[in-house]
């Protein structure tokens, strides 16, 4: 039965029954007794393995298809009238042309399944930064994941009421067809189309789809930011919290620095760090002038492998229980997971990701590198007690953050905020296995968000400068590296919990309470003031992480130059007399 007698919503619904013919139509209201008859089927069809119950209470393993194990790139589509609206690092196609071509490859891609009907919010319930939306789907996997990444059920119908400012979401696995793909945004019509695949960034729509790709344009268009960030508090000593948002692009730190726990000195002395986010952030200015955000999500969907007790204690404790594992190994002596680098002692037998028995002699990996977690935000340890404020917390700092072997150094800020925009807009990084495609390539990916931003790029940082102006008390905006390398490429800063130290000096900063160098590229650290006390690191080193080599960046700065004529005269002037001064700077 519809949960809602939302007209325009059920109007939509029944078109897209129409087309897809499903045998059966399945809302999703968000009690545990549907749920967990969907688990129970799921489990009978072969679609998910139930775990350990005692080693791992709620948790089951699914493995997807080989050819559709990360986001698409290539196959990824805004589909906004004009072409030169989607720009030049997005790919296009007229709307009319790709409806044309979803309704022929939609028409009775359901005959013979059951069509998921979930309503599902965007930030917590109510909240005056919640949105809205329905994603129909075949796939009770995305069901379930849809279930721990997002808010949903009756709750979220009622919340929505007669409003028709939903977003609309299709999703049919189709037969998985790996050149068959399409992800596809339609801004003007809030519409959001995935076919051919059951990866988590593709069809778990309420994520990249719609809480980047859609969201940035209504945040455009309202007033506000829609971004690929992290967002945590580090409560100091005298037990104030201070809040800091971070973009990083794929499988490069987020989860990780969101969950950190500092050196034990900084425990000792009382620093915490309150993880809100692991990813996405949506950004509003406040009545008080300050740029407040909210996690719009409810679960962390992180990269196992390379999780483990050491790294990331928080991120694997949340998986302990009520998590789904996708592509990962599974131990067959204890029926638990793994994945390399959780620790040193990979099973004796286990089946690797693709369904294959697995032995720690082969030279082939047991989880996949992209394998991921899908686990509610309300297992970890460390979560702020502010996730679920529908005002969001106040952010200070803005951090920017890339992997680069050389070139940027462990940590800068920029001059102001059209300065910290630039800095975003530079933004470089090794390509990781998030997406398909090449791994390691240093491309330009600005703000995080080159696969994510759903409009003209050049016009996004229009419209950063833009919001710049709203603010009346702007946060700090800071770079950060902790992937420099040395000569036989092993990484230089331990990284991971002693990131704990760069963000302390980021913070005062922030608030004004430490002096800093002002280099060519912008203000950095006296070396003295990044603490490294307990760490094997000299301060001689920590000079070389912190040095700016000026052939490098004069390379790079040309890099910009051509960069930018990619948007041709769109790019704003504030940006390009930024690139002058560094040019200058580094002359
Ligand atoms: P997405 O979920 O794809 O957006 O990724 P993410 O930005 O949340 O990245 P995540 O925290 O999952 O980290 C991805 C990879 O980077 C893992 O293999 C980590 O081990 C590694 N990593 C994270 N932080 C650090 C660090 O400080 N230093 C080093 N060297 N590696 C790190
Ligand atoms: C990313 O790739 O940035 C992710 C994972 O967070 S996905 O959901 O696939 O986008
Ligand atoms: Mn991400």
């Amino acid at each position: 039965m519809a949960l809602t007698n939302n007209k325009a919503a059920l109007a939509w619904i029944d078109k897209m029954a129409a087309l897809t013919k499903p045998d059966q139509t399945i809302w999703i209201d968000g009690s545990e007794a549907q749920l967990d008859a969907l688990r129970k089927q799921a489990v009978e069809e072969g679609i998910i393995k139930e775990l350990d119950p005692e080693k791992l209470p709620g948790c089951y393993l699914h493995r997807t298809d080989v050819n559709d194990v990360a986001r698409v790139e290539d196959r990824t589509f805004i589909c906004c009238e004009k072409e030169e609206d989607a720009g030049p690092t997005n790919h296009w196609m007229a709307p009319a042309e790709m409806y044309k071509k979803i309704d022929e490859m939609c028409d009775g891609a359901y005959t013979g399944r059951t069509m998921y009907v979930i309503p599902y919010s965007m930030g917590p319930i109510g909240s005056p930064f919640a949105k809205y939306g329905f994603e129909l789907t075949d796939s009770i996997y995305v069901v379930l994941n849809m279930n721990i990444m997002t808010r949903i059920g009756q709750a979220v119908c009622d919340a929505l009421g007669d409003d028709e400012g939903f977003i609309k979401g299709l999703h049919c696995q189709l037969s998985l067809d790996k050149d068959g793909k399409y992800i596809v945004h339609f801004p003007q019509d809030n519409t959001i189309v995935s076919l051919n695949s059951n990866y988590g960034g593709n069809v778990l729509q309420g994520k990249k789809c719609f809480a980047l790709r859609i969201a940035s344009n209504l945040g455009r268009a309202e007033g506000w930011m829609a971004e690929h960030m992290l967002i945590l508090g580090i409560q100091n000593p005298k037990g104030e919290i201070r809040y800091l948002s971070a973009a990083f692009p794929s499988a490069c730190g987020k989860t990780n620095l969101a969950m950190l726990i500092p050196p034990e000195g900084y425990q000792k002395a009382g620093w915490k760090v309150w993880c809100v986010g692991d990813d996405i952030a949506w950004l509003r200015v406040g009545a008080d002038g300050r740029l407040y955000a909210v996690n719009p999500e409810y679960g962390f969907f992180g990269v196992a492998p390379g999780t483990s007790m050491k790294s990331n204690p928080n991120a694997l404790i949340s998986t302990q229980r009520d998590t789904i594992f996708t592509n990962v190994a599974l131990d067959t002596s204890t029926n638990t997971v793994w994945w390399e680098g959780m620790n040193k002692t990979p099973p004796a037998h286990a089946i690797d990701w693709k369904g294959n028995p697995w032995t720690p002699d082969m030279d082939t990996k047991a989880a996949h590198p992209n394998s991921r977690f899908t686990a509610p935000a309300k297992n970890c340890p460390c979560l702020s007690p502010e996730f679920e404020n529908p005002q969001g917390v106040p952010i200070s700092a803005i951090v920017f953050g890339g992997r680069r072997a050389k070139t940027a150094p462990l940590v800068y800020q920029s001059r102001d905020w059209n300065h910290g925009v630039f800095v975003g807009s530079i933004m470089a990084s090794e390509t990781t296995a998030a997406a398909a495609g090449a791994v390691g390539v240093v491309r330009r990916d600005p703000m995080a968000m080159l696969p994510f931003c759903g409009y003209h790029m050049a016009d996004y940082w229009q419209h950063w400068l833009d919001m710049g102006k709203k603010i009346a008390h702007q946060p700090k905006i800071f770079n950060v590296n902790w992937f420099r390398t040395d000569d036989e490429g092993h990484f230089i800063w331990p990284g991971f919990g002693d990131n704990m130290r760069v963000l302390v000096w980021i913070m005062k900063r922030a608030f004004d309470e430490i002096d800093a160098v002002d280099t060519a590229i912008g203000y950095q650290p006296k070396a003295e003031d990044i603490d490294l006390e307990g760490l094997d690191i000299s301060r001689e080193t920590l000079q070389s992480l912190l040095g700016v080599d000026k052939d490098l960046w004069r390379e790079e700065a040309k890099g910009i130059r051509e960069y930018y004529a990619k948007f041709g005269d769109k790019v704003p002037k504030e940006l390009l007399a930024e690139l002058d001064k560094l040019e200058n700077n580094l002359k």
